[in-house]
């Protein structure tokens, strides 16, 4: 008779296909938490860190004389010279006055920008900062 014959092989086509249906699906559900890429491991950032940044004053000369620190840097000055200097933006911001050898001056900048500052006394002595 065929038509048993024909429904078997009809069978066996439907289990050849649900097997390799059920592979496919084994086989994706095995792949799926591969997928994903593993996080990469948590950088410690705390936030905005407050740092200190010295500056020297000595042979007439702000040392170093340009660099750029992120905002909320306070930068603190040492006049390590034997005459007097002050550090003063050309724009408005600070002004420390009149430093003594062994004196210090700090600012703190909380915006970004360029910050040109200089001697008063000795007005070639110019340095910049830059906030960013
Ligand atoms: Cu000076």
């Amino acid at each position: 008779m065929k038509r048993p014959r024909y429904t078997g092989a009809g069978l066996t086509g439907i289990i050849i296909g649900l097997a390799f249906l059920l592979i496919g699906l084994f086989g994706l559900a095995s792949c799926q938490p591969e997928a994903p890429a593993p996080a990469p491991a948590p950088a410690p950032v705390p936030g905005p860190s407050p740092t200190t940044v010295e500056v020297k004053i000595s042979g007439f000369a702000f040392k170093p004389d340009t660099f750029t620190v992120s905002p909320g840097t306070t930068v603190t000055w040492t006049n390590l010279d034997g005459p007097p200097h002050t550090v003063t933006t050309r724009e408005t911001g600070y002004d420390s006055e009149r430093l003594s050898t062994g004196d210090t001056f700090s600012y703190t900048f909380e915006l970004s920008g360029t910050y040109e500052y200089y001697c008063t006394i000795h007005p070639s002595m110019t340095a910049t900062i830059i906030v960013e």
